[in-house]
């Protein structure tokens, strides 16, 4: 029998992922997407897998449609991959980040325990809840101390979605997820929008980027790798919840030096005046500036994810390391900015 998926947050980085990898195993493939003003399908078209798969009206807000959503279709897995997932806009929207990535989760798995426990269930947990970090690399027994409302909201869902696991005996993990990126990425993280400044610099479009705390450091994985990861935790035996990083940290600093590279340009940091600039060596054109603006309240300085468990029982490995992410991620915005064809 064709087993069936659910995907929330399908027009997002991950679900037009996640939706390409279940589709090639035979999956029937059917996506929540929530009502806007416009249709908003540019990964899955750039995916190739609009036509292949079913859209289906879901609000992770609204218990009535959650419910008949999942009742009608009968999933075999859900992934929820649908939340308000911008760090910084939860310092401005921290009720609508609660209650959507908080309380939505509940909403869901609320339903699949009304409905007997069947459909699985994955949960796209995230670094974010180790925040503050109390030791380094973090794994799945490192105590989390989140920094933004999306963290905290996140945390809770992390642990409902264990709870409803041990309590009411759902098939239901939650993935630890460090940072993952892609050509697919939001222009507004910070990789993408550095891939997308540089590719604009490269083509004369713009002369500067402006960004915020380069002194970030972030484990950085690529998309495609991580969708796959979510996958096997769903065709364990026994759900269980797992970090999923490569085990290598990096700065935001680094990422840029390495996107500027990749459009032949070599980066100095000018450290001396009030705030830092990066410098084109050649010219001392500035390329990169700091503005306060894109500074955060409360900042998650250090992440590095450890994925043993991962690696041990669900024989899952990262396939693309930090250089090549960056190369990928600059190359493809390069072919877009020269096109005209910057969707997403
Ligand atoms: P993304 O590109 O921002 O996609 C988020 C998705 O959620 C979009 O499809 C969005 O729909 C949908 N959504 C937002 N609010 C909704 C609502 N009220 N009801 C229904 N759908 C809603 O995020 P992503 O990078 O693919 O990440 C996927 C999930 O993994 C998120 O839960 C994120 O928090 C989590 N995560 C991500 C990372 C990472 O590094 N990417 C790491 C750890 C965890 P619209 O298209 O209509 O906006
Ligand atoms: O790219 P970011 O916005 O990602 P962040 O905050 O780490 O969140 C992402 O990863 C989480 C997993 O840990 C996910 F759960 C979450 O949904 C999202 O996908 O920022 C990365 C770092 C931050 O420290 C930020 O302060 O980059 C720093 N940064 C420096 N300048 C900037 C900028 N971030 C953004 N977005 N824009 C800047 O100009």
């Amino acid at each position: 029998m064709t087993k069936k998926a659910l995907i929330t947050g399908i027009t997002g980085q991950d679900g037009a992922y996640l939706s390409d990898f279940l589709l090639k195993k035979g999956y029937k493939v059917y996506g929540a997407v929530r009502r806007t003003s416009s249709i908003n399908t540019a990964r899955l078209s750039y995916m190739d897998v609009l036509d292949n798969i079913e859209l289906v009206s879901m609000d992770l807000g609204e218990i009535t449609n959650i419910q008949r959503t999942i009742e009608k279709i009968e999933p075999d897995e859900i992934y929820n991959l649908a939340a308000q997932s911008f760090v910084q806009t939860s310092y401005e929207q921290p009720i609508y980040t609660s209650d959507i990535d908080g309380i939505g989760v509940t909403r869901l798995l609320e339903t699949i325990r009304n409905l007997g426990g069947k459909p699985k269930f994955y949960q796209a947990s995230t670094s974010e809840m180790f925040g503050k970090a109390k030791e380094s690399p973090q794994n799945e027994g490192t105590p989390f101390y989140p920094r933004s409302p999306y963290g905290i909201a996140k945390l809770y869902s992390h642990w409902m979605t264990i709870n409803y696991r041990e309590s009411w005996g759902i098939h239901a993990c939650s993935g630890i997820l460090f940072n993952h990126e892609s050509p697919l990425r939001g222009s507004e993280f910070v990789t993408r929008k550095i891939s997308l400044g540089m590719a604009e610099i490269k083509n004369q479009k713009r002369d500067t980027i402006n960004l915020g705390n380069l002194s970030a450091e972030r484990d950085w994985g690529f998309a495609g790798d991580y969708v796959e990861a979510m996958w096997l935790m769903l065709q364990e035996e026994k759900p269980n919840d797992y970090v999923i990083a490569t085990g290598q940290t990096h700065s935001v600093r680094d990422f840029t030096e390495k996107a500027a590279k990749a459009i032949g340009i070599d980066l100095e940091w000018d450290v001396n005046g009030s705030n830092e600039k990066g410098l084109c060596k050649k010219t001392g054109k500035i390329i990169i500036s700091v503005d306060e603006a894109f500074k955060r309240p409360a900042e998650t300085d250090h992440l590095l994810g450890d994925s043993s468990k991962a690696y041990r029982e669900l024989e899952w490995k990262p396939s693309v390391n930090f250089e090549s992410l960056v190369e990928m991620m600059v190359d493809h915005d390069i072919k877009r900015v020269e096109k005209g064809l910057v969707w997403f």
